[in-house]
């Protein structure tokens, strides 16, 4: 995507800014508008974009040529709905992970300042959508499923992160009852609708297509998906922190990870009582010999393995797909993904 386009997209980030800011909510209230230019600033813009770009990025391989100022302006709009959407999961994320950073700065509920204001806060930024929705798009033929489209996304996602929390109780019970199934289930719900399908999903109802009619290209959508949080399950243990721009806690939080699903896979009887007994503790001598058994049992390679054959798996998938520009974009997403570092 050109570097135009792109500050294109962050010029649109300042005039919705401008707009949730300057809501009649705060009139004559300076400190309550700071507070939310402060809270947007530092968690909104800040990460990849990928998921906020992929929405202009599809829409343009849709269209086969040049965007008109408008095009550029709406589709980025609904991409930055999609950057909204996920600060809002992201902030309470952190606080129920009890994560310590985000995009290289501290958690923003780890902010003396912020703590539990937070949750509003994540509140107030998932109201933001409906807001930006509301004042672009009312008189679009497609606004009544842009509104449905979004509910069901933040319904399908918030239903995963629901799974993935109450998950670590049964493994607390027995860890062995953690499986390939339940982590598909878990990442298909908490990461790919929001991240791969939606941003797709707009671009195709700003097309004016019907969603009904691309039911192939959400399960490749959903394939992508669930690759991109085994990336992310595998970089919470072996990213580096200073890329990734976050400290790993899946192991103290006891998260059903693809990389304790194929530890227990893998692992003889003393590897797993080593699991077993160490898998889940806040101390770091434990959590120290739980990624030991990882590179014992050469997980970096598993992952390697993994990702090479969903690589060429997603890439027949899409070649199947009879249209070249719907070939286009989802090629387009598979390459900001493959062999990510962060
Ligand atoms: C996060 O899963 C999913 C959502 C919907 C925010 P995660 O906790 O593995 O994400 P992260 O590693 O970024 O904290
Ligand atoms: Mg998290
Ligand atoms: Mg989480
Ligand atoms: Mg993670």
């Amino acid at each position: 995507m050109g570097s135009d386009l792109k500050s294109k997209f962050s010029e649109v980030y300042n005039t919705l800014k401008s707009e949730l800011i300057n809501d009649p909510a705060f009139e004559f209230d300076d400190a309550s508008r700071q507070w939310v230019e402060k809270m947007l600033d530092y968690n909104v813009p800040g990460g990849k974009l990928n998921r906020g770009l992929s929405v202009v990025d599809s829409y343009k391989l849709l269209k086969g040529g040049e965007l008109t100022d408008n095009e550029i302006f709406l589709s980025s709009a609904l991409g930055w709905c999609i950057e909204w959407l996920q600060a809002y999961f992201l902030v309470l994320d952190d606080i129920m992970d009890e994560s310590h950073t985000r995009r290289g700065q501290p958690c923003w509920f780890r902010l003396p300042k912020v703590g539990m204001i937070a949750i509003n806060d994540g509140i107030i930024l998932r109201n933001h959508i409906p807001r930006i929705l509301k004042k672009h798009f009312r008189t679009k033929p497609y606004y009544v499923d842009l509104v449905d489209l979004f509910n069901e996304v933040e319904f399908q996602t918030a239903s995963g992160q629901m799974i993935d929390l109450i998950t670590t109780l049964v493994g607390e019970k027995d860890l062995s009852k953690y499986s390939l199934s339940t982590h598909r289930r878990i990442v298909q719900y908490k990461t790919a609708y929001y991240s791969f399908y939606l941003p797709v999903a707009c671009a195709l109802l700003m097309f004016g297509e019907d969603l009904e009619k691309h039911v192939e290209v959400k399960n490749v959508l959903i394939e992508m998906g669930t690759y991109f949080q085994v990336q992310d399950d595998y970089l919470d243990c072996f990213g580096a922190p200073e890329v990734i721009g976050k400290i790993g806690t899946d192991i103290e939080d006891f998260k059903c990870s693809w990389l304790v699903v194929k530890a227990l896979e893998l692992a003889n009887e003393e590897q797993k009582k080593i699991l077993h007994g160490n898998y889940g503790k806040k101390d770091p001598s434990s959590v120290a010999k739980v990624k030991e058994l990882y590179h014992t049992l050469n997980l970096q390679g598993v992952f390697e393995d993994y990702e090479n054959k969903s690589y060429t798996k997603l890439i027949t998938s899409i070649e199947g797909h009879p249209s070249k520009s719907v070939q286009a974009v989802l090629k387009s997403f598979l390459g900001k993904i493959y062999k990510r570092q962060k």
